[in-house]
């Protein structure tokens, strides 16, 4: 009945989530006029690619009122808090850099992540400019073979390859601090730089590092998600076949294992690493699903959300 009320409420505004910072946000308004938001109470769960409605309580502030349905919601989570990364995004795009080095288990974890919330992925290695990129290029083959598309960037010197893959999508850039996520944004659109230096915070080494998710438009049907440097990824809302599943090259053989209810983790006779063991699927990918499977095992939520 209230979700209702508001929704005809004429004196609500509706208005899109272009910056997310805590319980602070920047909703921009169909005339592109951008007013800054709380939610109310304690409410939390709200995310830049979110539509809202909004009211407004002085003339350049409101309150969110009313998130309107997702298509898609990006998030992990620890053992008592789920993170909203981005909403309505149909593309993540990993950003990793040969320099500093990447976890290829964060990789992983985007990629169960984007996998479970129906999302594309697209890999992007950046700093090709860089000598080291040829071993991790390697290493990134793995996922490239699985179907994954994989790009090699140099956001510094030309960003025209990733264009094609940003056009009539919505995208959010994540990956680890230093990987190139906001250079990226700011050859894409070189005016952003102006918006970047109020979101950005300087840290004491002077180096900028981005504080808060941000949508920018690349044009009408295209835009992009620059967000926080991630240093972990739990994934602690996801059920444990849910993992399995999300490592797409496992499909064929689950429920195969000799016990219907196999985690494959320690149990005899599972036709997961049966495969792993004859290389059939990769063994490292068998042994990333293995940390992430123990990680849920050994903690089983207790928070609800
Ligand atoms: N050599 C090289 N350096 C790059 C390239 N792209 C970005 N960098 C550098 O990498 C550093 C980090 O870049 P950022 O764009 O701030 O990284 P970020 O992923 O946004 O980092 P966070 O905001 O902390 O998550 C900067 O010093 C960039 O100049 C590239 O193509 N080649
Ligand atoms: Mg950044
Ligand atoms: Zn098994």
């Amino acid at each position: 009945m209230a979700k209702k009320a508001a929704a005809d409420n004429p004196a609500l505004l509706t208005g899109l989530i272009v910056a997310a910072h805590g319980k602070h946000f920047r909703v921009e308004l169909s005339d592109q006029r951008i007013v800054t938001c709380i939610t109310r109470g304690k409410k939390t769960g709200t995310a830049c690619g979110d539509r809202v409605e909004i009211a407004m309580t002085a003339p350049d502030e409101g309150v969110i009122e009313r998130i309107a349905p997702r298509t898609s919601l990006l998030y992990r989570s620890d053992l008592y808090r789920e993170k909203i990364i981005a909403a309505n995004v149909d593309q993540i795009v990993i950003v990793v850099a040969a320099v500093p080095s990447f976890y290829e288990e964060l990789v992983n974890r985007c990629l169960v992540a984007a996998e479970t919330a129906g999302i594309r992925a697209l890999i992007v290695l950046n700093k090709t400019d860089l000598p080291q990129t040829a071993a991790a290029r390697e290493t990134l083959a793995l996922y490239e073979t699985l179907g994954y598309p994989l790009l090699p960037l140099c956001a510094k010197q030309d960003i025209s390859a990733l264009k094609a893959h940003l056009a009539r999508r919505t995208s959010v850039l994540v990956g680890q601090s230093g990987m190139g996520k906001s250079t990226i944004i700011n050859n894409l659109l070189p005016d952003a730089r102006v918006r970047e230096g109020d979101l950005s915070a300087a840290l004491d080494s002077g180096k900028h590092t981005t504080t808060q998710a941000t949508l920018y438009h690349l044009d009408r049907d295209s835009h992009i998600i620059d967000s926080p440097g991630l240093q972990e990824f739990g994934l602690h809302h996801v059920q444990v076949e849910d993992i399995a599943h999300a490592f797409i090259e496992f499909r064929p053989y689950l429920g195969q294992c000799r016990f219907h209810n196999c985690r494959h983790v320690v149990e005899p006779g599972c036709a997961l690493e049966a495969a792993a063991q004859s290389n059939t699927i990769d063994p490292r990918r068998f042994e990333i699903y293995r940390v992430l499977a123990r990680e849920k095992l050994r903690a089983p939520r207790i928070y609800s959300a």
